[in-house]
């Protein structure tokens, strides 16, 4: 993992991340946005078009991560390709219980990786709704979602969670950014220079 040296480098190299909350309509990607922002539980309504934060990440002082959380609906997931295009990180919210639909949204992951220009876009993927008793293990939601299947070049975490009390949300964003940074390291040939 990465050293003490690698972090310094980190929070000078970077001043704001651009990551996207993607994921089916009602997996808690809005729920997820407003803990992170507010650090309190925000009762939301379907998202239409888009709604977007700065945060500041716990661990990585002075690094702010402007997150675009994009509605899931089905007429609006055409929106994704340009929300996601560029983007520094994709974080793909799963609702852990809602099994009927993790086909739908296994396809839709699928999909929007499989874009040219989000191949090789580290990927977090949390599996939301933990607090509710029928809720799929990390483990069955990764072959569910044929994590496995994506493109070669994605690496990706898992991360369980339950957005309306915070748990496990810091820590996925952890993950991601320590992603993103190996990757800007690989695109930069172990360079430390800024982007
Ligand atoms: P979306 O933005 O992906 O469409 P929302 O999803 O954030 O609007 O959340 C959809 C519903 O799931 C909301 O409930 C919300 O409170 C609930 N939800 C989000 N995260 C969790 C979680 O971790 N656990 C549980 N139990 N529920 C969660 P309503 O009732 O407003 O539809
Ligand atoms: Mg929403």
């Amino acid at each position: 993992m990465c050293g003490r040296g690698l972090v310094r480098f980190s929070l000078s190299s970077f001043q704001s991340l651009h990551i996207v909350l993607l994921g089916l309509d009602s997996a808690g990607k809005t729920t997820v946005l407003y803990r992170l922002k507010l650090n309190e539980f925000v009762n939301t309504v379907p998202t239409i078009g888009f709604n977007s934060e700065k945060i500041r990440l716990n661990t990585a002082k002075g690094l702010s991560v402007h997150l675009w959380d994009v509605g899931g609906q089905e007429k609006l997931r055409p929106l994704w390709k340009s929300y996601s295009r560029g983007a520094d990180g994709i974080i793909y919210v799963v609702d852990s219980v809602d099994v009927e639909r993790l086909e739908e949204a296994r396809a839709e992951l699928h999909k929007v990786t499989k874009l040219s220009e989000n191949q090789g876009t580290p990927l977090l993927v949390i599996a939301n709704k933990q607090d509710l008793p029928r809720s799929l293990p990390v483990s069955d939601m990764e072959r569910q979602l044929a994590l496995h299947e994506l493109h070669p070049h994605t690496s990706y975490h898992v991360q369980p969670a339950c957005a309306i009390i915070g748990d496990g949300l810091h820590e996925g964003l952890e993950h991601l950014y320590h992603m993103i940074l190996k990757r800007r390291r690989r695109q930069h040939g172990g360079s430390t220079k800024r982007k």
